[in-house]
């Protein structure tokens, strides 16, 4: 993976042989696990990094889980590469290693992906195919659990934010729901999005703060804060509700509702100029900057281990 071009935008052939490739070059600390297949039937693969033990907590990160996001696959194969190097060389990532696995899931929606590559660059849904409907697809983020079915999600299958005909109905989604689940120790989950340069917290089907928002709200700070002391990128941060809009049967407030207490959605570059359509030359400062924030945030849910 030394001469993988982390500076252009791949396909999904090419990342999954990037995976296959990571693993090969680092069999003690990288493996890959199909979690189950999309819609269409391709395989859902995540990369766990483990340095051992049996069952210890895992930190979860998923990116393009929407097909247009293209920044977010690119920025996580970076992470993965960063992950492989760092080990036993920066203590940080060292430390945080030797007591949680991660685990990446980098093309989360792969058949809207391959859509994104082939027809439509500006495609964001899975490609269910809507019975009753000429209009394809679902928004795997108004699919989960929490507030499905709420204000913030629509019930109309042309829509940009249809939830699909029942909760879970997509496989890319519910593959997750049965892996978080059976894993059953999950102490951070992060889902990466584009654009808009933020940084949220639950819940966005409800103005009502959860629980923990005193804490998850510092912890944004701090990690917004390291993110921005890179390159100056400014990022704001709050529940997913006051900060960017309504928005129910979303990832992090699922997780959240699992018990998984840091549960953050990531919106990376840019604030709109170039949108979905991020120049690659922005790749690698992007995946930079956000992996400083994940540290914080990975480096905090190790040291509050509940
Ligand atoms: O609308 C969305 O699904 C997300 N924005 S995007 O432009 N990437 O589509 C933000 C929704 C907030 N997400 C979560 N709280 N999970
Ligand atoms: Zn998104």
């Amino acid at each position: 993976t030394d001469d993988y071009d982390y500076a252009n935008y791949h396909t999904l052939t090419e990342i999954n042989s990037f995976m296959d490739m990571l693993v090969q070059e680092n069999p003690s600390l990288v493996s890959k696990i199909e979690i189950g297949k999309s819609y269409e039937g391709r395989d859902l693969y995540v990369l766990k990094f483990s340095t051992g033990g049996t069952k210890r907590p895992g930190i979860w990160i998923d990116t393009g889980i929407h097909a247009r996001e293209w920044v977010t696959p690119a920025s996580g194969t970076w992470f993965a590469k960063k992950i492989v190097t760092d080990y036993g060389r920066d203590p940080t990532l060292t430390a945080i290693l030797d007591k949680i696995d991660i685990f990446l899931e980098l093309v989360t929606n792969p058949d809207g992906y391959e859509y994104t590559h082939t027809s439509n660059r500006m495609w964001r849904k899975t490609r269910r195919i809507n019975s009753g409907s000429s209009c394809v697809g679902v928004d795997p983020n108004r699919n989960w659990g929490t507030g499905y079915g709420g204000a913030g999600s629509s019930s109309n299958p042309c829509s940009e934010t249809y939830r699909g005909p029942s909760v879970y109905s997509e496989p890319e989604v519910k593959s997750i729901v049965d892996f978080t689940r059976s894993h059953g120790n999950l102490k951070a989950f992060l889902t990466i999005h584009s654009y808009s340069q933020m940084l949220l917290y639950p819940y966005g089907d409800t103005s009502a703060p959860c629980v923990d928002e005193a804490e998850l709200d510092e912890l944004a700070l701090k990690a917004a804060t390291a993110l921005e002391s890179l390159y100056g990128t400014k990022y704001t941060y709050g529940s997913t509700f006051d900060t960017i809009y309504q928005a129910s049967g979303v990832t992090t407030d699922w997780a959240y509702d699992e018990g998984i207490k840091y549960s953050y959605t990531f919106e990376l570059r840019d604030k709109g100029y170039y949108g979905f359509i991020l120049p690659a030359d922005q790749i690698i400062p992007t995946a930079q900057e956000t992996w400083l924030a994940l540290m914080v945030i990975m480096e905090h849910t190790k040291n509050n281990l509940y």
